[in-house]
Parts: structure tokens; C-alpha cells; sequence
């Protein structure tokens, strides 16, 4: 992969297909079992055929502090109990760094938390968001359509997904009366 700092364009449609990319992620329910509150309903729809969840096309950039990663997240519609898809979440590894979020397609949620605040952001086409550095960030399908953004973060940043991984989400997006409603977790 060639890595050298240069200017140049990607195109983006509102499906998320970035290009040129270079790396894509799949994540799997089995991927980030654990994760949703439901744990019956996550084992019996990892057994019925463990669905994909969300994609990750990136274009990988130099770790360092100057440079600027984007990437596309197509978050697929869909639910484990009443809770709605989801991404794993993560805080950056270097605390200090921001992240723009831009809606292509579909509506969702982005769940910011930091210390003891939180918010939810709603998120629908043309929504710019910005994460601001220190919050942990999750993105929420709460669509029938697949929910498609853009995000953009400094190269170094890096993800954290322990911390979510060892203390949770301190809100779940989930569905009551067939609209989202946001719950406390603990
Ligand atoms: C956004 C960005 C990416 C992130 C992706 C999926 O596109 O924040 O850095 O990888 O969402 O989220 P997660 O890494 O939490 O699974
Ligand atoms: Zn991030």
C-alpha cells in the first residue's frame, strides 16, 4: 500500500462505496457478541446465521497526528431483542482527537458518551456531527434502510474498544411502541 503524503479525491456515493479504499472491515453480530442487552437473542441470531452488521471501507493514512482517515460505515437495519444494530463504539486510543460524521444515507443514531454525560444525536442525510475528543462514540441503525455516513479522524487516533468492551454504553437505542426510544443501561 502506498502510504506517501499526497492531495487527491475520492468519490463517495450515498451507498458508502468509497474509492479508492484500502482496507474494509466486516463486522458480524458473532464479531461483537456481548455487546447487546439481550444476551438469548443475540446467541439465537448468531446460531440462525450470525448477520453482518456493519461494513468499514477505509482509506488508510499514516498514524500520525497531521494526517486525516476517512471512511465510510454502511450500518445494516436491523434488531437483537428490541435493541437496534449497532457499531462496537470506541473511544480513541489518543484521547485528544475529534471525528466528523457526515449522514449519506438512512437514519440512525450516534450515542456519544464522556465521564457522566451522554447524548443522541440524531442522524439523517446531510447531518454533519462532531464528536468532540475524550467521547466515546456508537452508531445506531434505527431505520429499515441501511444507515450510511462518512467519518473523518486524525491518523494517529487509533480506537479503543476495551473500555467499551469492559464498561459498557451507558444508553441503549431500542425499539418501544415501534418507534426508538433511548434506555439507561445500568
Ligand atoms: C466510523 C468511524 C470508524 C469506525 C466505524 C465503525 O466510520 O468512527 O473509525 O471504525 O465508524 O465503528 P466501530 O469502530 O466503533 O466499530
Ligand atoms: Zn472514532
Amino acid at each position: 500500500m502506498d502510504l506517501t503524503p499526497s492531495s487527491f479525491a475520492m468519490a463517495v456515493d450515498a451507498q458508502g462505496f468509497l474509492e479508492p479504499w484500502t482496507s474494509k472491515i466486516e463486522r458480524r453480530l458473532a464479531d461483537m457478541a456481548g455487546m447487546y442487552a439481550d444476551a438469548d437473542a443475540e446467541r439465537a441470531a448468531i446460531a440462525a446465521g450470525d448477520p453482518l452488521v456493519y461494513e468499514v471501507f477505509q482509506h488508510d493514512m499514516p498514524e500520525h497526528p497531521g494526517e486525516l482517515v476517512v471512511c465510510t460505515t454502511r450500518l445494516y437495519p436491523g434488531r437483537v431483542g428490541d435493541e437496534y444494530f449497532m457499531t462496537k463504539g470506541h473511544y480513541h486510543r489518543i484521547r485528544e482527537r475529534a471525528e466528523v460524521y457526515y449522514g449519506l444515507a438512512g437514519e440512525g443514531r450516534l450515542v456519544v458518551a464522556v465521564d457522566d454525560r451522554t447524548d443522541v444525536i440524531p442522524m439523517r442525510p446531510g447531518t454533519v456531527a462532531y464528536v468532540a475528543p475524550r467521547w466515546a462514540h456508537r452508531t445506531v441503525n434505527t431505520g429499515s434502510e441501511p444507515f450510511v455516513f462518512l467519518a473523518v479522524y486524525h491518523g494517529d487516533a487509533g480506537h479503543d474498544y476495551g473500555t467499551i468492551e469492559t464498561e459498557g454504553f451507558p444508553l441503549r437505542v431500542v425499539e418501544r411502541d415501534g418507534a426508538p426510544a433511548v434506555v439507561e443501561s445500568r
